[in-house]
């Protein structure tokens, strides 16, 4: 039933004092996105956190960059990206370890592609189960079995360390933990790792010379490893590559422990995500009577008796009914979230309240008791921060069509009604528009890692794009962290105490303050630990594809990419496919213990013993279409992929399932149309040839 804005914002507004008063704060819950803008995260964390004072806030960075966060903060004592966009241009190596960069960062791609034509060609690491066009230029391509992450980085280790191309000067200076990684990869050989990741032991030599004679290294890490097993511990050993090698805060040398969205980074640094605003540590007494100050309220105000509740425990609250109100802004759960039979089930219920803030009525806003329309870039104004800490101005350059409205606008008038107060009595929420709000985030972020004080929409408008921090002493801008040492893995500043890289358990700040009490980087070892399925069995992975963008709520939109990758696949090696009978085109369905999807299929791709599947296709084509029941196929990767997450991280493990294959329909069936022609999916010759 349509409606107007004042009714719809009434109704939330009724349900939040009503739940409030009948089952307290703790049974309202905020799961937001990273394609908002800094302003929007900001006044969302100060409402939800103070205002409501709900413990349960978190975005789908959690399934994204969660892990990027993580590992981060486990070797560096806080989030912070150390390394810049422009090592891109000066390293003489580059290593992506499960980053698909032609096809998800096409731009950056574009940069690389440069360095690999031009004069001083870098050499190239991909470490990827599947030969994507990044593998295809690569002077090392090492394609190890899914979930072997750890196996292979703690052999490169062990490598580095044998032949003696660590910097014994830079472990010194700057670091602690290095005996303990010693000790740990003493017997992780290039031959063990070979048996695990099935991979050839000479291979992984060769990619040890490559990082290792290096004198500029540049390292990003991204879904391959932060959404596989062991997704911190993984992600921290690439840290730990650099750290051993004294690859860090110079031209060049760097690690880039990527984002996909192009604002998960403002959604961490506000504390939209399961973390405080500012980096700050919610078991330092001292940070948060710091962010209280900040708000003016009162310490207590602030729920800081366990960690920030993580996306995966809001939906688990929700299903087993402590939280009754989900408020759900740019992000499309239905579709991306893991185990999607269970996400309907949770959201169907009648006793959660769900709001649904988003530009289309996609599937999760087909669940909503009230549906928001909203604007987007380019219809309103705001600030984004991406991978590397650069901050750009986005101005609004065309109206919201309808009775859409900015973000901002929805958020500021639900605290205006709320009335949320600060400890004195006056507005909690007291700006207006983006521009003030960009002005109270710079308190918030002043004498934090993710200083903005010295940034104003007025110096944004010239240049565009400036690093943070950007300070009175650094007015500029920061191109690169840890020039001279690591600044922010002290005890008293640092935002976690560190967490067990196997279990998740937290270290505490005593454990902290014995091992790391001058604040240098932490070198933090981990034991490989294989993933639980069962070796024998097919192991699926899922990604994507350079024409869509996620949930394709935008890209599913658009003729030429609809046109270009129409209708999901199925992905598996050529011996596979001979082994099984199979035979490219063919109709697939693709089973594990949570669903079934069916899709054509391709070969020639991955390693052999896995599948890989395109997340990107939600369960209809055009707005209105049904779910699947239970018992049929869907189309969605998600229907496959069970709840599993990184102990550490909780970022969900969205790249693996035990999955079972069988043939629907032989070729000679409807075709699914074009194929992308990149480099990396099949060859046209191979298509026509049957
Ligand atoms: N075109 C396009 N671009 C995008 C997006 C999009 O949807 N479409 N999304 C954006 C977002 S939010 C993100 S997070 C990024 C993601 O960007 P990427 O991380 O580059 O993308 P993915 O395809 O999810 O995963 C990367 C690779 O991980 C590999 N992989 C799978 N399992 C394993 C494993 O066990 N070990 C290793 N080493 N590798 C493995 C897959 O084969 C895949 O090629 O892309 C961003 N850019
Ligand atoms: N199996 C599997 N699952 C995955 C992944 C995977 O690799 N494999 N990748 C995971 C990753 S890394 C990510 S990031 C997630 C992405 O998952 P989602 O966040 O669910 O994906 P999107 O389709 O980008 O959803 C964003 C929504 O926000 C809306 N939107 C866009 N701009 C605005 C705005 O300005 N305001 C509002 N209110 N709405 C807006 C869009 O219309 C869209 O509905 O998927 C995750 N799920
Ligand atoms: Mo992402």
């Amino acid at each position: 039933m349509e409606s107007d804005w004042p009714t719809a914002m009434g109704r939330i507004v009724a349900r939040s004092r009503e739940l409030i008063g009948s089952r307290g704060p703790e049974s309202i819950a905020f799961y937001t996105s990273g394609q908002l803008f800094l302003e929007e995260y900001y006044t969302l964390a100060v409402l939800a956190r103070a205002g409501i004072g709900a413990p349960h806030l978190d975005g789908n960075t959690r399934l994204c960059t969660a892990t990027a966060a993580e590992a981060l903060k486990e070797s560096f004592g806080s989030d912070g990206q150390p390394g810049s966009y422009e090592d891109i241009d000066l390293a003489d190596a580059i290593a992506l370890f499960g980053h698909n960069i032609a096809e998800t960062q096409a731009v950056q791609w574009m940069r690389i592609l440069d360095r690999l034509d031009g004069p001083e060609q870098p050499r190239l690491l991909c470490v990827d189960p599947r030969l994507t066009p990044v593998a295809r230029r690569a002077t090392v391509h090492l394609a190890p079995r899914l979930g072997t992450n750890v196996a292979l980085l703690n052999a490169l280790l062990h490598e580095v360390i044998r032949r003696g191309w660590t910097d014994p000067g830079f472990i010194a200076r700057h670091t602690v933990g290095f005996e303990a990684l010693r000790r740990q990869v003493a017997p992780c050989t290039a031959r063990w790792a070979a048996g695990i990741c099935d991979l050839p032991a000479a291979a992984i030599e060769e990619a040890t010379e490559l990082i290792g004679s290096a004198d500029r290294l540049l390292s990003t890490v991204l879904q391959g490893f932060y959404q596989a097993n062991q997704a911190t511990a993984a992600a921290v050993q690439v840290n730990n590559l650099h750290l051993i090698r004294g690859m860090l805060g110079r031209p060049g040398a760097g690690v880039l422990q990527m984002n996909g969205q192009p604002t998960a980074e403002n959604s961490r640094e506000c504390g939209a995500d399961g973390d405080l605003p500012g980096f700050r540590n919610w078991q330092n007494e001292e940070h948060v009577a710091d962010l209280a100050r900040v708000w003016n309220v009162e310490p207590s105000a602030i729920t800081h008796d366990g960690p920030p509740t993580h996306a995966m425990e809001i939906f688990r609250l929700a299903e087993e009914g402590t939280v009754r109100m989900l408020w759900i802004s740019a992000t499309n759960p239905a579709v991306s979230l893991p185990e999607l039979s269970r996400i309907r089930s949770v959201l169907t219920q009648e006793a959660l309240f769900t709001i649904v803030q988003d530009l289309f009525l996609t599937e999760t806003a087909q669940f909503a008791d009230v549906v928001l329309p909203t604007a987007t870039w380019g219809e309103k104004t705001g600030t984004f921060t991406n991978a590397d800490r650069t901050v750009h101005l986005s101005e609004r350059a065309v109206d919201p069509p309808g009775e859409a409205r900015p973000d901002l606008d929805i958020f500021l008038g639900y605290a205006a009604r709320m009335g949320f107060e600060d400890k004195d009595g006056g507005p909690l929420v007291h700006w207006n528009g983006p521009e003030e709000a960009f002005e109270a985030w710079k308190r918030c972020s002043a004498g934090r890692p993710c200083d903005y004080t010295g940034l104003s929409y007025e110096k944004l408008r010239g240049p565009s794009g400036l690093q943070w921090p950007c300070t009175e002493r650094a007015p500029d801008r920061t191109d690169r962290l840890y020039v001279d040492g690591v600044d922010w893995a002290h005890p008293d500043l640092c935002e976690t105490y560190g967490k067990d890289l196997v279990t998740g358990e937290p270290l505490g700040e005593e454990w902290y303050r014995a091992v790391n009490p001058d604040g240098k980087a932490l070198i933090r070892a981990a034991p490989y630990v294989p993933p639980k399925e069962r070796p024998d069995e097919e192991r699926l992975t899922t990604g994507r594809t350079l024409y869509h963008f996620h949930t394709r709520t935008k890209t599913g939109r658009a003729p030429e990419l609809v046109e270009a990758a129409p209708e999901v696949w199925v992905e598996i090696a050529a011996a596979d496919a001979a082994r099984l009978g199979l035979a490219e085109g063919d109709l697939v369905e693709v089973t594990t213990r949570c669903g079934s999807l069916q899709g054509r299929l391709r070969t020639g791709t991955v390693r052999p013993g896995v599948l890989f599947v395109p997340f990107h296709y939600g369960y209809w084509d055009t707005p209105g279409g049904n779910a699947p029941t239970s018992g049929t196929p869907g189309r969605a990767a998600n229907e496959l992929i069970a709840t599993l997450w990184d102990p550490v991280s909780k970022q969900p493990q969205l790249k693996t399932a035990a999955a079972a294959l069988t043939l629907v329909e032989r070729v000679g069936g409807p075709d699914t149309g074009p194929r992308p022609n990149v480099r990396g999916a099949v060859s046209p010759s191979k298509r026509s040839g049957r």
